[in-house]
């Protein structure tokens, strides 16, 4: 279903957007089983600063694993997106974040655009819950009406895989408006690539496992629609 008008107005003031259910429990129990599946075969990598946590992530999980390629295109991930993109959607990443239970590590506040450089930035994020996730268990803040200007970060972080880059430190951000969602597992979050957002640590008994779908206006990054496949409607030109 496509989105209400008043959830496109809520979206394009606050930049972000609670969805409700993207995919049912049989599909979330799945997708948990493919993971643990990923995992076992040492594919996500732990880019956690602190040596006492981890943060297990892999980049671009369904081009290791094409069962992904069903949540991509489920109807209701569709449905948003086109809402606010416009009829044409392409794909652009699909990562997954899971931070084990008790010692799973922040993520610092940053936008997704500093990686993008979407210009202009019609590109957005659906994180999919593949738990239950609220603050208790490093549930995803927002910062509401962020999503205007992308702000130089002031905090490096050398990362491994994908070298050093700058994140927001905790002084730049209104972290006192930070908001966050109860997001039963199959439920979904939608962002926009200019939000600020971050998560606390994952102190809990249960694992937080997030599964991002990272979506673009068709055509707008020049990607090969090999590497990068058109969802709905056409490329343009
Ligand atoms: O789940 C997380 O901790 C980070 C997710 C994120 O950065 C994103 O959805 O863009």
């Amino acid at each position: 279903m496509h989105l209400t008008r008043a959830q496109c107005e809520a979206y394009r003031r606050d930049g972000v957007l609670p969805l409700g259910r993207v995919i049912d429990e049989t599909t979330v129990a799945v997708a948990r089983e493919h993971l643990e599946a990923l995992r076992q075969r040492n594919l996500m990598d732990n880019p956690s600063r602190d040596p006492e946590r981890r943060s297990f992530r892999l980049l671009l999980v369904s081009s290791h694993d094409a069962w992904f390629k069903q949540i991509v295109s489920a109807p209701a991930v569709l449905d948003a997106a086109e809402s606010v993109l416009g009829p044409n959607v392409q794909y652009f990443q699909d990562n997954v974040f899971y931070k084990p239970a008790r010692d799973g590590a922040e993520t610092a506040w940053h936008q997704d655009n500093l990686w993008w450089h979407a210009n202009p930035p019609h590109m957005l994020t659906i994180w999919v819950a593949l738990d239950d996730v609220d603050a208790s268990n490093g549930g995803v803040q927002y910062i509401p009406g962020s999503h205007t200007v992308l702000i130089p970060g002031t905090q490096a972080v050398n990362d491994p895989k994908h070298g050093t880059y700058h994140m927001l430190a905790p002084e730049q951000v209104e972290v006192r408006r930070a908001v966050s969602f109860v997001v039963p597992a199959g439920h979904a979050v939608m962002h926009h690539c200019l939000t600020i957002h971050g998560a606390p640590p994952n102190n809990a008994d249960r694992p937080r496992r997030g599964y991002t779908i990272h979506l673009q206006q068709a055509g707008l990054l020049k990607q090969d629609p090999k590497d990068a496949p058109l969802l709905r409607g056409r490329m343009p030109g």
